[in-house]
């Protein structure tokens, strides 16, 4: 039930090895930057900064986790942070860069350079010893990011660490650091902050030479660890993204949606005009990408971002060894009902933000509200969900999924339907929602999209407020989870237990929210629910719980197509194909939220999702004469060397068309 580089990287923790040889004593011991402050003094129009490459450790899991070490940028006359000192002034600045390379090795510095549209890299050498000064003009406003390496042969043209290199990035994943170019004339939004991914991984330990050991960080710090933002209902949080990292990251913000106003590659920011702006709640951020997000937190409690990979967000992230065995031989010892098991079962790329109230008349209303002591508006409709559980359904292993009762007689617990069974709510009425865990673990479900109280967002031992969290769902235990859907649209429910092994092997399905008193009509609105089936490790996709490919019937006409995206690790392209030529679709909504009329548009029938994304398009079947219409499936696996050389696998479900 647990995927073998699990089992190996359990083993190695319960062994209480270290991961990481000793630390020589005598490194300097650098702190989180927080990227709060820009490195330097500016004299009129110049920004002059002067930095070190020096050697040093440092504690992504907090003053008393484990300690690792990596080459990093070090302000002159500064305590040391990873990653790199933040770079920011308005355009028109020249930035004034003194480079000191205290490694007995030679560097070659990226990244310092203008951001001007046509203008190329730059890069500079430093020989062991070297004082170099750069000196250019950020004449163009953005997210960026300057970074360096000690291996002078390796080709990498935008990537910090590129996937294939099978070495030499020993403690380089942190030789990073933020560049930004504020537009002309301004400073930086009040409170806005920056958050840069990196990873580390000691390639001269064959134990953790394997991708899984990467270990994600933002700011240089792995959850729980990470720092917690706190905000204040109706504050417009603004974050830059940065991904100085060679893997994709579907990031997902919890309870609320959030506007997507940049991208960027690290050389291209391009910010978008308003009409182009795209509310989501999750952005698949690509490798080396960077994003600028703005959202309104409007319900108080606590809430996360976090990248929906369950191999970035896992316990095989966690560095040290975190958890004391609790007893017995499966994992379920790891995820033991309790207010910890957030900490304990998450590590890696996870945010927590807490939203406090607004001081008035509500405040102590919307805080009851959060942390559950009151349940919300009475219910006028009551839906019934069993999470399953049936042995030997993927090898020896298990499959799980969750099955909506209909009627009064409860489904065997060991009833199975892949996926589990679609929810459909009405916008605006208030829903009582009653899970059933009837699995061997605990269970806590995540109702993907919805903006809803954080007492029933799904984090066990997250969410909630202040000292009331709620715990995952015991075995054999239930809870009532209270909802209003705000929009029409499609969503998705999964469990949020963050082992990786109950999401693939089922437990995740569509949530689909109809306008009131008008329910779909299913010949014309179709779910396609894209998850994997099996391992996730050796799962394969499944279409609407298939994995053979089994057609989709449509009539002639328009349709509305669903697609609901929640694999583990991988990315789906999708595309709808006459023959093996891509057709044309409309965009009709993104993660459940209609898209402005203005990006409502035709275009190229294929689009690239990661886990945790829906999308709604219209396509047109025309009466005129028969022809292979199909949607094509490829799956592309994350990372690629746990399939090794093999081709990215296409599953071709074919759509036959018949009059009705
Ligand atoms: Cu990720």
């Amino acid at each position: 039930m647990i995927r073998p580089f699990l089992i190996a990287l359990a083993a190695l923790a319960l062994s209480g090895r270290p991961i990481t040889p000793p630390l020589r004593a005598a490194l300097p011991l650098a702190q989180l930057e927080d990227y709060r402050r820009p490195a330097g003094t500016r004299v009129a129009d110049t920004l002059n900064a002067s930095f070190s490459i020096r050697e040093v450790r440092w504690r992504p899991e907090g003053a008393s986790g484990a300690e690792l070490s990596a080459f990093a940028f070090v302000e002159d006359g500064k305590l040391g942070k990873v990653p790199g000192p933040l770079l920011r002034a308005p355009a028109g600045t020249t930035m004034r860069v003194t480079l000191h390379n205290t490694l007995g090795v030679q560097l070659i510095v990226f990244g310092l350079h203008d951001r001007a549209a046509g203008r190329g890299m730059d890069s500079v050498t430093l020989a062991p010893g070297a004082h170099v000064t750069v000196a250019f003009l950020a004449s163009t406003a953005g997210t960026y990011y300057y970074w360096a390496r000690v291996r002078p042969t390796v080709q990498h043209p935008t990537a910090p660490v590129p996937d294939d290199w099978p070495s030499g990035e020993k403690g380089e994943g942190p030789l990073v650091g933020a560049l930004v170019v504020d537009a002309a004339g301004t400073v930086p939004p009040r409170g806005e902050r920056i958050l840069l991914i990196s990873r580390w991984l000691d390639d001269d330990d064959a134990r953790v030479h394997h991708d899984p050991a990467f270990r994600m960080m933002i700011n240089g710090a792995s959850w729980p660890h990470t720092e917690r933002l706190g905000y204040t209902v109706g504050d417009t949080v603004r974050w830059r993204i940065i991904n100085a990292n060679a893997a994709a990251h579907p990031l997902h913000l919890h309870g609320f949606y959030f506007t997507v106003t940049a991208r960027g590659d690290g050389q291209l920011d391009t910010l978008y005009a308003d009409g182009q702006q795209r509310r989501v709640v999750t952005e698949l951020l690509p490798l080396n990408g960077t994003m600028a997000m703005t959202w309104v937190p409007e319900r108080p409690g606590n809430w996360l971002f976090h990248c929906h990979l369950v191999r970035h967000m896992a316990l095989v992230q966690s560095i040290a060894p975190r958890i004391a065995p609790r007893g017995g031989s499966d994992e379920s010892a790891h995820t033991a009902s309790s207010v910890h098991h957030a900490e304990e079962n998450m590590a890696g790329l996870v945010m927590g933000v807490q939203v406090t109230p607004r001081a008035g008349a509500t405040a102590a209303r919307a805080l009851a509200l959060a942390s559950g002591r009151n349940p919300g508006a009475p219910a006028v409709r009551s839906l019934r969900v069993v999470a399953t559980q049936r042995a030997n359904v993927f090898g020896s292993s298990p499959g799980h999924s969750f099955v909506w009762q209909r009627g009064s007689v409860a489904p065997a617990r060991d009833s199975m339907q892949f996926p589990g069974s679609t929810l459909v709510l009405h916008r605006g009425e208030p829903t009582a929602i009653t899970v059933v865990n009837g699995l061997s673990s605990p269970l806590a479900v995540h109702w993907h999209g919805m903006e809803i109280e954080s007492w029933f967002d799904g984090v066990g031992g997250w969410s909630g407020a202040g000292r009331s969290v709620r715990p995952p769902i015991a075995p054999g235990d239930s809870f009532v989870v209270r909802l209003t859907a705000a929009r029409a649209g499609t969503f998705i429910y999964h469990t949020h237990d963050e082992a990786g092994s109950e999401l693939s092997t089922g437990l995740y399905g569509a949530l689909i929210v109809e306008e009131p008193n008008a329910p779909r009509d299913t010949t014309r609105d179709h779910v396609i629910v894209m998850g994997i089936l099996g391992h996730a490790a050796t799962g394969s996709l499944a279409i609407n719980g298939r994995t053979d490919g089994a057609p989709l019937t449509l009539s002639p006409g328009t349709h509305r197509l669903r697609f609901v995206s929640i694999p583990v690790d991988e990315q789906i392209r999708v595309a709808f194909l006459r023959d093996s030529t891509v057709q044309r679709w409309r965009s009709l909504a993104t993660d459940g939220a209609e898209l402005p009329a203005a990006q409502q548009v035709q275009s190229a029938a294929r689009r690239t999702v990661s886990a945790g994304q829906t999308f709604d398009v219209e396509v047109m079947i025309p009466a005129d004469a028969p022809a292979n219409y199909a949607l094509r499936f490829t799956t592309v696996w994350y990372p690629t060397d746990v399939r090794g050389a093999q081709p990215a696998p296409v599953l071709r479900v074919p759509i036959v068309v018949r009059e009705p």
